[in-house]
């Protein structure tokens, strides 16, 4: 083991060594990216030894542990994180220096892993992050795609996806394990067999795959603490396609490789209506399988009792997506270890949890029964039996209600046969969390009634959090400082202390101080938008920020519409110019590349931007800026430099929302809906500080029930009416009445997320951000405030909630 390097001299030296011996280059001749390398392997060479003891200490103790299971994990860049998570940085910088390089070029140079979608993989890398600084044994498992998600580009004001080849420059970050592959089988069929006269079933598959595990390090903020990001990669077996090979068809040999392969290829863009695509079940069914088996032969000690295994582990659902996870396990141990069926049922509701991160209908995830038959024939029977049983206790307690059971069958019959694999994450389940107050209320009262009937105790919240450490002391160094000043050092791992700064929300030198954090963190922006889109905030402007991914209930089009409405009321009078509060719209979203209407509204989005930025008329007052690929790595750039936060989704859509935390413990002010999280941050910060408009979720139903008629609302409102009628002129897309007309016509005569409803109330709540923006002092107060009681909102929370309500897992050092 190299010797750990604390002092400038010694990380200078390990650079040196990583980058001649491993990187085989000279100082002189190495590029960037060998530079990079190099920097990025001493980091990790440092947290080695750590990790190798928490390893095996894991293995020894044998203490009640987290496998947490997500198809995604939005991780972002990981040498800036590593090196604050080891204290490394000013050596790092100092020793680089000393070497005529530069920290920040090397830390710019790295390509995030983005293998995850949104909100649901972030908080899964939040959650990891958490984790290890709270010293929980846990294994995050999950998939290691070779391709993440997408890179946006824009042409003409369209998304085009390119591929997000994230790995071509090397992963200095991953340790790859094949000799600790797993077998990972699906397809064939089923059969009985006699053992000793009692009949049991087995499994035989068509064919299989390797399952790779790839570690990554996951260290603890300053805790010398380091746990593991365990994902899979697919690998073809040899056996496979030697026989084929054999057989002298080199071409099919080489297509069955292919084939095994493309189950880690690439992550599904989608975050909402799955498709239900073959090759999704099997990325499911492969990292599942795999981590599974894993646990119980790598991480469980040898001969452990398998009864006994609830003591053990808690397997903690990321959403649907590993929920086959639930008969996979009862295969294992029914099929693969004698276990009788009642024991191991009676294990597995021990070992599984659920969080559910949706209320939309559409995004519920259902799997036809004939495509499930087909990959995975002996969990299919399983799900049967389990729901038999299931549906025998329900008749048991409620009686023959057939419209009940219909109802409560994890089996749907329309339209066509399938599993809905929330019902049997919910029966599985030893417990069921939403994700914020008001969501985890609606699952119970609106998605899941008759299983909180059911069950009682069952169902619980964990309002979602996010990692201070990148979202707060990485992201904005300047605000971190300031704080550190204010409240001592070692908040960071204690966010609670933010509420320290309240006693300095007084003190006009603090105000001064923090309004000039945020200057400096708009120029910090700018010099990004500079340089990567050739465009910056202009001084003196409200920074207006959406950022999100782009769908329909989330209601980019009200910000849209807000913005039209402006620029048509200084067009046709209306409002003079002069009076006109300075601001720039940021907007940053990617849209499922199968979703027109996102992709139009995005369309939209650039369309107006290239008009209203270039128009005289506006004096320069009005700007919409929309930086293409919005990943981790900008929003760790945009959201310390926000004013306002636009969280403006249609009340009870919004499961809860991640970023609206991060603007509010970053100083933004929040516009937002009474919906998921916002709730809470409202409650917490004060209505003073929060700028509350639209729809109760109670409303929202009543008006439905009542019938929602949004051209009534047209009607109406004058601005509503003329700000539309100025999109659906085509005077965003050169005349063309026809480009946006999709658009227009959804609003007037859908609109099913009801934003014609919401619009006076959203624009009286504008009018009311203008007012408070023109007092700059009150502003700053109100944004102190908002970063001093926001710190319920870290990461660490959630985790220690879920020990608490879910887990049960015994303290740890
Ligand atoms: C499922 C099957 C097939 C293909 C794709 C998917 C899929 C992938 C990703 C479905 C959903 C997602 C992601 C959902 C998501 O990000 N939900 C968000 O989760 C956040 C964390 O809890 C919440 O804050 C957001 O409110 C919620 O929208």
């Amino acid at each position: 083991m190299t010797s750990p390097p604390l002092t400038v001299d010694g990380f200078v030296s390990e650079f040196l060594l990583n980058l001649n011996f491993d990187g085989g280059v000279s100082l002189s001749e190495s590029s960037t990216n060998d530079r990079y390398l190099a920097l990025a392997c001493t980091v990790r060479d440092y947290l080695m030894a750590r990790w190798l003891e928490d390893l095996r200490k894991q293995k020894e103790d044998q203490a009640k542990g987290v496998c947490y299971l997500s198809a995604e994990y939005l991780l972002g860049r990981q040498l800036d994180n590593n090196l604050l998570a080891t204290g490394l940085s000013e050596i790092a910088a100092e020793a680089l220096e000393s070497c005529g390089l530069s920290l920040d070029q090397l830390r710019e140079h790295e390509i995030e892993p983005g293998l995850g979608n949104g909100g649901l993989g972030r908080l899964a890398a939040c959650f990891i992050d958490s984790l290890a600084t709270l010293g929980v044994p846990s294994i995050g498992y999950g998939i290691r795609y070779e391709y993440g998600i997408f890179r946006q580009t824009f042409e003409d004001g369209q998304q085009v996806e390119q591929p997000d080849a994230w790995l071509t420059l090397g992963s200095p970050w991953e340790f790859p394990h094949p000799e600790r592959s797993q077998l990972v089988s699906f397809g064939g069929r089923t059969e009985t067999y006699d053992d000793d006269g009692v009949t049991r079933s087995r499994w035989i598959p068509a064919w299989n795959v390797n399952a790779i595990p790839c570690n990554y390090m996951v260290p603890g903020f300053q805790n010398g603490r380091v746990n593991t990001l365990r994902l899979w990669r697919a690998k073809a077996t040899d056996a496979f396609d030697l026989r084929i090979f054999n057989s002298g068809d080199y071409e099919e040999a080489v297509r069955a490789q292919t084939f095994a392969e493309n189950i880690s290829k690439v992550l599904y863009p989608e975050d909402s209506t799955p498709q239900g695509k073959e090759l999704r079940l099997q990325q499911q069914y492969f990292f599942v399988a795999a981590s599974i088996a894993d646990f119980l032969e790598n991480v469980l000690a040898d001969g452990y009792d398998l009864t006994r295994l609830g003591d053990r582990v808690i397997f903690q659902l990321n959403d649907t997506h590993p929920v086959i996870a639930v008969p996979e396990l009862m295969r294992v141990l029914v099929d693969d270890r004698g276990m009788e069926w009642d024991t191991a049922w009676e294990v597995t509701q021990q070992c599984f949890a659920y969080t559910c991160h949706t209320l939309l209908p559409e995004a519920l995830e259902v799997w036809p029964v004939e495509l499930l038959g087909r990959l995975l024939p002996r969990h299919l029977e399983i799900i049967y039996r389990i729901n038999d049983e299931f549906l025998a206790a329900v008749r048991e307690r409620f009686g023959d209600d057939e419209l009940r059971i219909r109802n409560m069958s994890i089996i749907a019959e329309h339209p066509e046969r399938s599993v809905r694999m929330a019902y049997l994450a919910t029966v599985a389940g030893s417990k069921v969390n939403g994700v914020a107050e008001l969501h985890s209320q609606l699952l119970r009262d609106k998605v899941l009634p008759d299983f909180d009937e059911f069950y009682p105790g069952k169902f619980t919240n964990v309002t979602n959090g996010v990692t201070p450490r990148r979202f707060l002391r990485l992201a904005n160094p300047e605000l971190s400082a300031l704080i550190t000043e204010a409240v001592g050092s070692g908040w960071e791992s204690d966010l609670d202390r933010l509420r320290g700064l309240e006693e300095h929300v007084d003190d006009a030198g603090f105000r001064s101080a923090f309004a000039e954090v945020k200057a400096a963190n708009k120029r910090r922006l700018n010099e990004v938008l500079r340089a990567r889109d050739g465009f910056e905030v202009a001084d003196g402007h409200l920074v207006d920020v959406m950022v999100k991914r782009l769908h329909e209930y989330k209601r980019q089009l009200l910000k849209v519409l807000h913005v039209v409405s402006s620029y048509e009321g200084v067009l046709s009078g209306r409002i003079a110019v002069e009076d006109l509060q300075p601001r720039t719209v940021l907007f940053g979203a990617k849209a499922a590349p199968g979703y027109a209407m996102a992709k139009r509204i995005i369309h939209l989005i650039n369309a107006i931007g290239s008009t209203v930025n270039d128009d005289p008329r506006l004096q320069g007052r009005l700007k919409v800026l929309f930086p293409p690929n919005y990943n981790v790595t900008l929003a760790e750039r945009v959201i310390p430099a926000a004013d306002l936060s636009e969280q403006i989704s249609l009340a009870g859509k919004e499961a809860s929302g991640t970023g609206n935390m991060k603007f509010a413990l970053n100083g933004a002010l929040t516009i937002g809906t009474d919906d998921g999280a916002n709730v809470e941050i409202r409650e917490l910060v004060g209505d003073d500080n929060f700028f509350l408009f639209g729809m109760a979720e109670p409303e929202v139903e009543a008006l439905s029930a009542r019938g929602y008629r949004p051209s009534e609302f047209y009607q109406a409102d004058e601005d509503l009416r003329r700000a539309i009628d100025l999109i659906a002129s085509g005077a965003f897309s050169g005349g063309d009445r026809t480009v946006f007309e999709p658009v227009v016509s959804n609003l007037l005569y859908e609109d099913r997320f009801m934003v014609l409803a919401d619009f006076a109330s959203y624009m009286a709540a504008q009018e009311r951000v203008d007012a408070a923006y023109a007092d700059e002092d009150a502003w700053t107060r109100s944004a102190i405030l908002n970063v001093a009681r926001t710190g319920f909102f870290s990461s660490d929370r959630s985790i220690t909630d879920y020990i608490d309500r879910i887990w049960h897992t015994p303290p740890t050092s």
